[in-house]
């Protein structure tokens, strides 16, 4: 698998890089919904949520804790922020590498069709 994703992690195109450790990587979205839209992305190859294995569903804890200690050490974790993964088609999935969304900074609208 490669992806755009892929390339960021490898370091072989920019990024705006928030946190990263050996397990996921956090960079600021390209195309903002949001005043604070960071993605957190595994290193392990995962294309949509239903590619993961059970063996590796340790890895959205990860990511989900790794957005609320981001949150914290921001200090927007009690104003609140929303964490969103799209999977497939339907949900405008557009990298094929598994992602979780941070959106925060402002009140959101609620989300649906
Ligand atoms: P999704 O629709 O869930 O697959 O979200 C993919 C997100 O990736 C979308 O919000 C825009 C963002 N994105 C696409 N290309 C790039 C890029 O080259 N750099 C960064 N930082 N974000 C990107």
């Amino acid at each position: 698998m490669d992806t755009l994703f892929h390339k960021i992690i490898r370091r072989e195109i920019p990024a705006d890089i928030v946190y990263e450790d050996e397990h996921l990587i956090a960079f600021r979205d390209i195309a903002p919904q949001a005043p604070v839209h960071v993605l957190f992305v595994p290193k392990t190859s995962i294309a949509t949520l239903n590619d993961l294995r059970a063996e590796q569903a340790e890895i959205v804890g990860r990511l989900a804790f790794a957005a609320a200690e981001y949150a914290r050490r921001e200090g927007f974790d009690e104003d609140g922020y929303r964490i969103v993964m799209n999977c497939n088609a339907h949900a405008g999935q557009t990298v094929y590498q598994m992602h979780l969304h941070l959106l925060a900074g402002a009140p959101l609208g609620r989300f649906g069709t």
